[in-house]
């Protein structure tokens, strides 16, 4: 089968092996054909050594598909149904899981680092995030991959795994955000996307969604951004929506020093920064002691959207049937896995077109 393979960290581009093949299914793990893979920062990221990532890898952590075969113990899936990818498959029993904090569940993660997925050649070969979803085939555990009715379309069900579960996860469950709130989004890629469709279905009036890239701004404005602005611009924004006092909640999808400090600051006292973005080991965040207590602004942390996944990948669902979130929408352009690369340069360099670009396996 092919595979989308990172020979090394640092490299740019993947290697698309024709000879690669997946682990056999263990007790309690699926075999899934992959059928739709998204793009998202987060690969980049890995292949740049900005997030922790094993080579050689197979890069891709948001996917969908449908179940070929179920290892010993698996007795809620069978051949042919229909699955979202999740990276994080809670495990259910660890402090997290037990605390009603499944998204924090690390030992999926931590196997990732340690059990190759896949073997390409006779070299055993790693999975991104435990995953790895640029393949045609994945094996996971059983809580990895979540059943979704056989209408919703693969590259729905694909975006569901990554970018829309941290989004809008970001919005309902670490923000809380409330109806007639005010809210800033700092970044407009995938999951900036989501956050903005998040914030709109919560109710929030005011939303600004700020990108240097002035042409993505149409596109947020077109998923539930009421204004949008350039960094440069967003102050005077602020001032203008708010009086200068802050919005309740600004949400940072970047992962930078500069722009979570930028999203701190657009807080109001006793409102929220939601840090979202996927930021590196050296991005320092400077605060002072005194700003912190004077303004009781609430720095909230959100991975994958503080969600727990088989309820939330439901919920999402729900939500888009009743025309809530524009997931289709989200699909800027489909590539077969031979166009990896292009995909990968085409997000690096910031095309304002893309919101998320789908592999497809035909
Ligand atoms: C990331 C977080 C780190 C593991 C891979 C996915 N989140 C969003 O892309
Ligand atoms: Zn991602």
């Amino acid at each position: 089968m092919e595979a989308a393979v990172l020979d090394q960290i640092g490299d740019d581009r993947l290697h698309v092996r024709a000879d690669a093949a997946v682990v056999a299914p263990g007790p309690g793990e699926v075999h899934v054909r992959i059928r739709a893979a998204g793009i998202c920062h987060s690969d980049l990221s890995a292949m740049n050594g900005t997030l922790p990532a094993l080579a050689p890898g197979v890069m891709g952590h948001e996917g969908a598909g449908e179940v070929l075969a179920v290892g010993d113990q698996v007795t809620d899936l069978v051949p042919g149904d229909h699955v979202t990818i999740t990276f994080v498959p809670p495990c259910g029993t660890c402090r997290e899981c037990l605390h009603g904090q499944p998204h924090l569940c690390a030992v999926h993660t931590v196997a990732a680092f340690t059990s190759p997925r896949f073997e390409v050649g006779s070299q055993p070969v790693f999975g991104f995030a435990g995953c790895g979803t640029f393949a045609e085939e994945l094996v996971l555990p059983r809580a990895g991959a979540i059943k979704v009715e056989p209408d919703v379309p693969f590259e729905v069900a694909a975006l569901l795994g990554c970018g829309v579960l941290t989004g809008v996860g970001a919005v309902l469950n670490t923000a809380r955000i409330e109806p007639g709130a005010t809210v800033a989004v700092i970044g407009c890629g995938g999951v900036g996307i989501s956050v903005v469709q998040g914030a709109r279905l919560a109710g929030a009036t005011t939303i600004v969604a700020v990108d240097p890239v002035v042409g993505k701004h149409a596109g947020a404005r077109r998923f539930g951004a009421t204004h949008t602005a350039t960094p440069d611009g967003f102050d005077e924004l602020k001032q203008e929506l708010t009086g200068g006092a802050g919005f309740d909640c600004a949400i940072e999808v970047v992962g930078l020093a500069g722009t979570i400090r930028a999203a701190y600051d657009a807080t109001r006292r006793g409102g929220s920064t939601v840090i979202v973005g996927a930021g590196g080991a050296e991005q320092k965040v400077e605060f002072t002691a005194q700003e912190l207590f004077l303004n009781e602004r609430r720095i909230l942390p959100s991975f994958y959207g503080s969600a727990d996944p088989r309820r939330d990948i439901d919920r999402m669902l729900r939500f888009w049937r009743a025309g809530l979130l524009d997931l289709e929408g989200m699909v800027s352009r489909r590539l077969p896995l031979s166009e990896i690369n292009d995909g990968l340069a085409a997000l690096q360099g910031g095309d304002a077109a893309l919101v998320r670009q789908i592999v497809t396996f035909d």
